[in-house]
């Protein structure tokens, strides 16, 4: 088949990761981290505007400078950027940019002379865009699901309960605090639909897997739910782009992209997905039961489904697979990275400290647990932030790194019940994936083998498999998705984190009184 692109816009970098399908060979891989190149400009940390009262956003200006940095690097170190026959890529899900009616005008006219972001700086209706750490909108969740008849009717139509990162919620609360500058918002694009559109030329439409992340798809038919728009904010409908099936190629590359960087202009731009989505597929998640987990700025457990299982606990998510047929259940915790990164901070630690703070501590902690919620917790819902230690001595830093990991494990066994998956292995993404430490613990709390691949951006992997599948079909020459997967994951496997049976019992032990003490301090 040739060279493809998967692209990874995440809350903290922008990735691009480039295989070639016929050699079965991974050629590239860069990524842009926000903070190291936009935080003085963008006022960003971790990627993020920390607004207050719940509120974070991020500019989408950056992640169109990003993304132009990310093409110049990725042409200087060496990829022959022609030679890509397709794209398609993956965005942090439920984040939406508000374009007002010129956009369309603009990136249909990108000048390849001039940098992206000086042509794009009069297409916001709203400088920038809330993501999915935003905790501010649970008077709109409820209003929601009063709304269109009840929390179950939500629930039935469009698959999950209100979620206040979903995009539904975060679109009514701009309606209500601005409703000025929502009647001068002519499109309301996703992350992903959103740089997809920079790099089409024209607005592209969203694909099932991202449009489950927004409470206004019906999960079913997989099209933008009448009862779910209306419950959200007025002529909504007019404002988002229809949502296409996956593999339906959007169009082919910008001029912009092809004088600029040398892009072929017949590149195929195919539609993007939420980046959890994209792991399912860059996992190899193909098949109803089998799961993994990926360790971000937010920790995600997340399995391949047969049928939709909706979530009635109110905690689980439910997506449709990019793969067109099969479905995602999905755990999110927000206190992933961001907690580790909180322990490893306050005692002064670098990760091979951290690391051996592990292993200087016995499984089990010695009892010792510690609810890790330094932010506000999406699942369990927590929406007073604080650390809670039992027989936990905050003085000890090897104690304190075990109970942060202990009780992410602990806490993703527990939460992913509902799911009906019999776990019997987990694949494994993301940063902290490459810390064979942690992963030990994971291992022995799911009691099953973890298993890492070579790269940790599983994300972007999925985004370039799924530009090869898409490609493969609209050239006529279809494959089936485990010929285009199977070369990529064989290569990509490393040798799995075994669980020790001997802790496993320590573990099994260990659960009950942990969920009692969420149940004790979780407070929606
Ligand atoms: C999933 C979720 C996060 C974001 C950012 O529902 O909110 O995992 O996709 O990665």
């Amino acid at each position: 088949m040739g060279n493809f692109l998967g692209l990874d816009c995440s809350t903290q970098s922008m990735t691009g990761l480039v295989i070639d399908t016929d050699a079965g060979a991974l050629l590239a891989e860069e990524s842009i981290s926000f903070d190291e190149h936009f935080a003085a400009r963008y006022g960003v940390d971790k990627g993020v505007l920390d607004l207050g009262g719940g509120r974070v956003h991020s500019p989408p200006l950056m992640w169109a400078e990003a993304l132009e940095l990310l093409c110049a690097r990725l042409r200087d170190t060496g990829v022959d950027l022609g030679r890509i026959e397709a794209l398609a890529g993956s965005g942090q899900q439920h984040g939406t940019v508000y374009l007002n009616e010129a956009a369309a005008g603009a990136f249909g006219g990108l000048d390849p002379d001039h940098d992206l972001t000086e042509q794009l700086a009069e297409v916001f209706s709203r400088p920038t865009a809330p993501i999915w750490m935003d905790t501010s909108t649970s008077g709109q969740c409820r209003q929601i699901e009063d709304g269109v008849g009840g929390r179950s009717l939500l629930l039935e139509l469009t698959g999950n309960t209100a979620f206040e990162r979903f995009s539904g919620p975060q679109i009514r609360r701009f309606w209500q605090d601005e409703p000025e500058a929502y009647e001068r918002t002519g499109c309301i694009c996703l992350v992903s639909s959103f740089v997809a559109s920079l790099l089409a030329g024209r607005l592209v439409p969203v694909d099932p897997g991202d449009g489950s992340g927004t409470n206004l798809m019906d999960i079913r038919t997989r099209r933008w739910s009448r009862p779910a728009l209306e419950a959200t904010a007025p002529d909504l409908g007019r404002r988002l782009l229809p949502v296409i099936p996956p593999d339906a190629v959007a169009g082919t590359l910008s001029p912009f992209w092809s004088g600029r960087f040398g892009f072929s202009p017949d590149c195929r731009v195919l539609p993007f997905s939420g980046d959890n989505p994209c792991s399912l597929i860059g996992l190899g998640l193909l098949q109803p039961g089998q799961a993994a987990l990926s360790l971000g700025t937010s920790d995600t457990l997340f399995a391949c489904l047969g049928e939709p299982r909706l979530p009635e606990t109110g905690e689980g998510a439910l997506f449709a697979s990019p793969d067109g047929a099969h479905y995602m259940a999905l755990i999110c915790f927000l206190n992933g990275s961001l907690a580790r990164e909180a322990v490893r901070d306050r005692y002064g630690l670098d990760w091979a400290g951290f690391s051996r703070g592990l292993a200087a501590t016995p499984p089990g902690n010695d009892g010792a647990l510690m609810l890790p919620w330094f932010e506000e917790e999406i699942v369990p819902r927590v929406t007073r932030p604080g650390v809670v230690r039992q027989d936990l001595d905050e003085a000890d830093p090897a104690a304190n790194v075990r109970a942060v990991i202990e009780a992410q494990a602990l806490s993703s066994r527990i939460h992913s019940e509902w799911m009906g998956v019999e776990i019997r292995s987990l694949r494994v993404t993301g940063g902290a994936s490459e810390n064979e430490a942690i992963l030990r613990v994971f291992a022995d709390v799911h009691g099953c083998p973890v298993q890492r691949l070579r790269t940790t951006n599983a994300a972007a992997l999925g985004a370039a498999l799924r530009a090869a599948h898409g490609h493969a079909k609209a050239s006529g020459e279809a494959r089936s998705w485990e010929e285009v997967a199977e070369p990529f994951l064989r290569l990509q496997t490393a040798a799995p984190v075994e669980p020790d049976p001997a802790n496993r019992g320590i573990y099994d032990g260990m659960l009950e009184g942990y969920r009692e003490l969420e149940r004790r301090h979780a407070r929606g």
